[in-house]
Parts: C-alpha cells; structure tokens; sequence
C-alpha cells in the first residue's frame, strides 16, 4: 500500500526567498513527515500508466532492462515497460505550491500533486508562469475581505496560491513599471473562468478604490468603480445562458481592459468581446436555454411586458424558447431582472434605452412566432397569421406589409434591375432566424458600446496603463467540430504561441541576466505552421480559402474542400493538415491534439446571410435606435454612412465590434464572420504583445458539477490542451530549478562536510562552485550564474536523496551516542 502521506492531509508549502524556488519550511508535524520520508526510503515509488485511471502509484520489485515488475496500489503485482513508469516524488514535495518546484517534472505527479491539494480545498496551484485554478464547485471561504486584504502587496511566494495573488501582482507591475498587464483566463465551459474575472475585477476595483478614500477630488472613481463591476450582470443577462455544462455559461469571450491613472486610481474601463453564439437565439438543445435575459424579461413587471406586447405570456408561449428548459434550479428570474434593472440605473441608461434594449428582445420572440406555410400552389411561402408579423412590425417601427412582402419575395438585383423572387417556406424560416440573430447581436453590440461609453477613460489625462482580463473558451474537440470550433482554437493556437514565446523571453531574459550561457529554443515557433495553415494567404490558408469561396459567384462548402485538399493534403505525416477523404471535411493537427472539422454550412456561417430587403427596412425604422442598429444597410449613400462610422470612431482608436459588425460592404471588402475574427483576434493580440501578461488556467474537476471529486483522465486533458503540460516540457529543456548562493550553500553543505572552513570568507559563487566540484555533478545538469545555480530537472531530487542520507546517518550515530551514555 501506499506510503501514509500519500492518504493524509499533512499540508506543507514552499518559501520562496530572494525571489528564488524550492526551499522547504520545516513542517510542524516533522516527526510525520519523517515517518513518511523514512517509509518512503524503504522502496522505489513510481507512478505506472493505467488505460482507466490515469496513473496508479507502485513501488518496483524487480527491475531489467526492457522489463519491471511493479507492486500495484491494491497489492497485484504487474510487469510493464520502463518507459510506462515516472519517479515518484518524495513525500516532502506533497502539495507544493509550484508545481515548477518538483523535482521529478512528471504528468503523474503534477495530476497528484493537483488532486491532494484540490481534496484539501486548496483551489490554486502554481505551475511556472500559470495558476492552475480547479473549479470547487461549491462556496470556500477564500475571498472574504480579510483575505483580499492579506494578499495585498504580498510577493508570491508569500502566501498560497491565489488569484488575488495574480491580481495583486498585476496591480503592483502596472503602477510600479507603468506598463499594461494582461490576465488571461482560459479553460473549457464550467471551469470557472468567468467567476475567476470576476473576483479579479473585483480585486481590482476594491484595492485601486482604497487610494481614493482620501481623496476628495476622486470621487467619480467609486462610482467608476461600480460601473464596471455592474457591466458583468448585465452582460451575463443578455450573453449568458444554462448550458448542459454550466448553468451560467458565457457564450462570448470577452476582454475587459481596466485603465488607471498615476494615482493608482481606476479612471474607466472598456470592453471588448468575441463571437457571440447567435444560434442559441432560435435553437437550444434539451436541457439547455436562450439567453437569460429572455427569461428574467418574461418574469418581469406588467407595464414593461405590456408595451412590449408580452402580456402574461411564459416561455412557453414563443416559438424560440418553448423547446428547451424554462427554468434554473434556484434561480430567481424576476430577482434577476430586478437586479439587471438596478445595473443598468447605475450604468446611467436612461429607461428610453432600456426600452429600446428589451423591445429587441421581445421582437426576437415575436418573430419566432411567426409561422410560415406554403401559399395555395404549394411551393411557395406564405404567411397567414398576419397578426403575429403586425407586432413585430410595431415593436421594430417598420411597416408591416412592406415586411411581410420582403420576407415572402425580397426585390434582388438580375443584372442591373431589380426583381422580386419567391421564396420558399424553409428559406423564409432561415431568413427569420438570421433577422432574429442579427437583431440579437447587434443588440449586444450596442449594449456593450453603450457600457462602454458610461466607463471611458478617454477623458482621463493622466492614464499610466490598464491591466486588461481576458476570459475566453478554451480549446474545444467536440464529437462534431464546425467553423465555430475553427474559430475558438484557431483563437486558442494563438494565445498558446503568445504563452510559449513570453515563456521563452522570461526565461531568456533571466539566463542573460545571469549571464549563463544557454540557448533557449523559442517554442512560439512549434506552433507556426497550424497558425499558417489557417491563416495564411498564400498558400491560401484555411480563413482565406474560405473568404475566396464566399466571394466566388458558384461557392460551394464541397469546391472549399476540394481547393484545401488540393493546396495542404500533401500526405506528409509532419504536415499540419489532413484530408478525411470520403468524409466533408479535414483534420488539423492542432496543438492540443489533432481535430477533424466538418465542413457542412461554412459558405452560409461564414457569409451569414441577411435579408437586405428587409434590413434596408430596418435602417428606416421610425425607432431611431432600430434604425441606428442597422445604419450600414442605409441605401443610398452606404459609402458616405460606413465613412461617418469610421469618422466617429475618434483617431487611433480600436474599432468596437458594432463598427465591425456593420463593416459588411465597408472599405470595398465584404465582411464575414471570419474576416471580422481574424481581425479582432489579431488586435487583441497586438494588444497582447504589449502587456506583461499573465496567465491562468481553469480546470473542470468532474462533469457532474460536484464538489471535491476529481477525474484524473478529465483533468489531464484539459492540462494537455490549456498549455499546462506544455509549459512543464518547456520548463524541462532549461534549468527549471533555481536556488541563491546562500540558499543552496545552506542546504547542502552538509554534502561535503569539512570543505568550506567556517571561518575564512569565501564568496557565495565560489563557494558553490567547490561544492558542486566536491560532489563531482554533470557540468550539463548544472549552471552557475551571477546570483543564483540553475538546476536542470531531476537533479534536485538527487540531491535531496544524499542530504536525507547524511541527516540519518547523523541521526543514527547521535542515537548510538546517547544509548552509550544512557
Ligand atoms: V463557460 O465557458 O462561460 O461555460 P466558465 O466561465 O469557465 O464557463 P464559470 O466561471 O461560469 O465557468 O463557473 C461555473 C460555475 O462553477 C459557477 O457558476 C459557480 O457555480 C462554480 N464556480 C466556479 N468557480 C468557482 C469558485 N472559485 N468558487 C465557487 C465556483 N464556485
Ligand atoms: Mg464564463
């Protein structure tokens, strides 16, 4: 069986001095522990492979060249190959606070190291440059206002593991350096990115407001302050829905940038954010819903519901939210409309435009209800009910006939006339649907321009920096991956690249601080080619080739395929794309794992198509917000409008995404739902690439949502995927254990006992070279710099191995003394 401390909770941490790992503070409990190490001696611990469970921990019985036999957990014994089996940790390395800090940098012993710490409610974890943060999935008492406070200007290695601690860095990096921080919290759906942004914005807001308490100049700045901690219900109402993972899933990804000015003090905020899932508008699986705003309108009060032509109607009355769940388990739709109600007062929207945002949403569900049948002669479409198109048409401000004809036959451009097409019933039931998205994301986007003008900091002058959080899906390897899946990993490939080359600059950065001569291997670079493969122009990558398709007169997802095929499907196994053959689709070789694409639909995705007959409408509505949603499809003088948006964006500023969005014809080029992508991501990562950024990983511990249980094989594919394990390889191609001069002459000395005189000065770099001579190591396990020895991976442990000798040696000669003398 097990060794004990593998079973009990015996806690332990690291003190980082001097900035530098890996130095162990004597537990309290030290004759446990040395119970634990001295059981721990009696074997060769290892951690063997197993198909089910991950890893299971063995100690070796026999060991031969391509042959070991092991003792299992449960007392069977087993033989497996050497390369199947990873040293085990020595006790003394349970729940470290970095997992950069193990001595044996092994997956087995990062997923043990993570799930002992996650039984013990210690949520976060240190892996080199990432938090690793394990959803709880229930309430633990760590972000109480004592605790923000005791992580307040506090180095890293002081306290555990937090995010405050991440926050705080960020926060004390951007006022002392003035430079712009990043946090970037990925993870899949469920794992606690969004509540994470939440306690760092709030971390943020809390710390940044205690520099204004005195100060009577500043008091905008609170209520700044809550402005932007208000932005999150509101954008959780109208972007947030149940899940079968989560019941308050994020379905965009969003990047909210904090400014501050020389004071410290917060002086605005803006958000940016990405693909929204506007499918869910008019379609959600079982067990799922729409959008929470939907739900919280419908349980609201009775004069708002009236104008809105909602009546007493419920969920179940609407063609686009009947399907699906109406409620979530222990929460309040009507408490929560009260709350979006108070967010958006102290937003400062004024109840015209919160009518204006709610009367969308009710024309969403009025447009549901529209049901389409086939006219008389039976291919055609046609409307009976006409009522049902009479409100929407009152809600949007349009004239209803006008709709109901450009609906059934929209005018078309043959040529250089115009004519009217009828449409069938499917094609106008698609065109609902589009309008219902369109209408849904523009809102959205308004909104979020809207809560950005109530939280600018342009008219701040004495901006330092922001500290930007960026909360984003992970990658995703679904059963059936489509182009939204391109566009999140495609999204996630980028991230990891600008991981892997920070990693390479720190690290480089501190060999030549410490003049150690070492050339390190900018990972970034591993990643290119897929980055090539879908971005590229020429060879046209997976983006453009689309693009082309979409713009082509006869564009087909097939003729996209065969275009891909024929460009990258070149049989070479290094090659980063693959053909499915017989299938519609491809695989990329991403590198979180390879993943097949289907590419049924990308054309229509890709394109997303709008009924501009009826959008010309739209952008004369008699409502002047309606209007304002649609201004791009203004007929006559689109140029000189699309030249008014870009006018009122102020110089040198990032587009917002309305502006995008409304950039369809702008600038002679078409835009499309990847081209808009492409763009954003490529600005985030310009902005990116000018922060100090840091990084943290979210992980989902079970899909059960339950509390304290951890499923090894679960966890070890988000670490594969979310850069964790890639990290650590990195980590090991260098010389991830370091330690000062006085630290490592004052822990191993006792190696070379009677070599460095007590007495006689000798400085600290010599000193470890005479050590490290005396104890004849490797030159290339080893590096001495200015300040600090840089260990390479594993010889640490080696180390740590001859000191326990040398103390039981002591010890049993000290016992041998006092039996003598007793
Ligand atoms: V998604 O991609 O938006 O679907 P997220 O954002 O990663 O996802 P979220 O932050 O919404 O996940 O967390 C999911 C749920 O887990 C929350 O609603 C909480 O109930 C729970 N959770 C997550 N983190 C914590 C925490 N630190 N403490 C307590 C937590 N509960
Ligand atoms: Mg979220």
């Amino acid at each position: 069986p097990l060794p004990s401390h593998h079973t009990k909770d015996i806690g332990g941490s690291f003190i980082h001095s001097y900035g530098t790992k890996v130095f162990l503070r004597p537990r309290l409990d030290m004759v446990q522990d040395a119970v634990a190490q001295s059981r721990f001696n009696e074997k060769k611990w290892v951690w063997v492979e197993d198909i089910h469970l991950g890893y299971v921990a063995a100690h070796i019985l026999k060991e031969e060249r391509d042959l070991v036999q092991v003792e299992l957990e449960n007392g069977s014994t087993a033989f497996t190959s050497p390369d199947k089996i990873y040293p085990m940790n020595p006790p003394k390395f349970d729940k470290v606070d970095d997992m950069a800090d193990l001595t044996f940098l092994n997956e087995p012993s990062v997923i043990y190291n993570l799930a002992m710490r996650y039984k013990s409610n210690m949520i976060y974890t240190y892996s080199g440059l990432f938090l690793v943060a394990i959803n709880p999935y229930r309430h633990l008492p760590i972000y109480e206002e004592d605790c923000l406070q005791a992580y307040k200007g506090r180095r890293r290695g002081e306290m555990a593991p937090h995010i405050y601690a991440v926050a705080d860095q960020a926060y004390h990096d951007m006022v002392r350096d003035k430079e712009n921080q990043s946090i970037l919290i990925t993870g899949e759906s469920g794992a606690g990115k969004t509540e994470n942004t939440k306690i760092v914005i709030r971390y943020l807001t809390t710390v940044a407001s205690e520099h204004t308490k005195n100060d009577a100049t500043n008091h905008n700045a609170d209520r700044l302050g809550q402005q932007i901690l208000r932005a999150n219900p509101i954008l959780e109402a109208f972007g947030n829905a149940q899940t079968i993972r989560n019941n308050n899933s994020s379905r965009f990804g969003k990047f909210i940038r904090i400014e501050f000015n020389q004071r410290a003090q917060i002086c605005g905020a803006n958000i940016e954010w990405y693909l929204l899932e506007k499918s869910r508008v008019h379609q959600q699986s079982p067990k799922e819903r729409s959008y929470h705003v939907f739900y919280q309108l419908l349980s609201g009060d009775k004069e708002t519901k009236e104008k809105l032509l909602l009546g007493s109607s419920k969920p179940s009355d609407y063609g686009f939210t009947k399907g699906s769940n109406h409620v979530i388990e222990s929460v309040d739709d009507a408490e929560e409309y009260r709350k979006l109600l108070d967010s958006l007062n102290i937003m400062g929207l004024s109840s015209k435009e919160q009518m204006d945002l709610f009367l969308i949403v009710a024309a969403v569900l009025h447009l549901g209800n529209i049901s389409v049948t086939k006219d008389y002669r039976g291919d055609r479409a046609d409307i009976r009910d006409f009522a049902a198109v009479e409100r929407v048409c009152h809600l949007l401000g349009i004239p209803a006939q006008d709709f109901k004809n450009s609906l059934l036959s929209p005018r078309i451009k043959a040529g250089r006339d115009w004519v009217n097409q009828s449409k069938s019933p499917s094609q106008v039931m698609s065109s609902l649907d589009a309008l219902a998205k369109a209408l849904y994301e523009r809102n959205f986007a308004a909104l979020v321009e809207r809560i950005n003008k109530a939280i600018d900091a342009q008219k701040s002058i004495d901006k330092i920096g922001f500290i930007g959080v960026l909360d984003i899906a992970g990658f995703e390897i679904f059963e059936v991956n489509s182009f939204e899946q391109l566009c999140i990993n495609y999204t996630n490939e980028k991230l990891q690249q600008f991981f892997n080359h920070s990693m390479f600059e720190l690290e480089q950065e501190e060999y030549q601080k410490e003049k150690i001569e070492w050339s390190y291997i900018d990972f970034g670079l591993d990643l290119q080619p897929t980055i090539d493969l879908i971005e590229k122009t020429n060879p046209v990558g997976i983006m453009s080739c689309l693009e082309e398709e979409c713009v082509a007169p006869r564009g087909t997802d097939s003729r996209f395929l065969e275009k891909l095929d024929k460009v990258w499907d070149s049989g070479d196994p290094e090659q980063k794309y693959k053909s499915t053959r017989f299938k519609d689709g491809f695989v990329v070789k991403h590198y979180a794992g390879d993943v097949e694409y289907c590419t049924t639909g990308w054309i229509d995705k890709n394109k997303d198509p709008l009924n501009e007959d009826i959008t010309r409408l739209l952008a004369r509505s008699t409502n002047r917000y309606v209007a304002s949603l649609f201004e791009d499809y203004l007929e006559d003088n689109d140029e000189s409008s699309i030249g008014n948006l870009y006018a009122n964006r102020g110089s040198g500023r990032v587009r917002s995404t309305l502006t995008l969005l409304k950039l369809r014809k702008g600038g002679g080029s078409f835009r499309t739902v990847g081209q808009r992508h492409k763009q954003q991501l490529l600005s985030l990562m310009n902005t990116l690439y000018m922060t100090h950024p840091h990084f943290v990983r979210c992980i989902v511990p079970n899909h059960r949502k339950r509390s304290g249980e951890i499923q090894t094989k679960l966890v070890l594919d988000q670490l594969r995927c979310n850069g964790v394990l890639e990290g650590i390889r990195i980590c090991r191609t260098g010389y991830p254990n370091r330690l000062s001069f006085a630290d490592f002459r004052k822990r191993y000395e006792i190696l070379c006992p009677n070599l460095l005189k007590p007495n006689c000065f000798i400085d600290g770099q010599s000193a470890c070279q005479s050590l490290l001579d005396d104890m004849a190591l490797d030159h290339e396990k080893y590096r001495i710099g200015a300040t600090k020895v840089f260990f390479k991976a594993t010889v640490l442990a080696e180390l740590e191995e001859n000191r326990d000798k040398k103390l039981s040696e002591y010890v049993s000669g000290f016992q041998a003394i006092c039996r003598r003398y007793m």
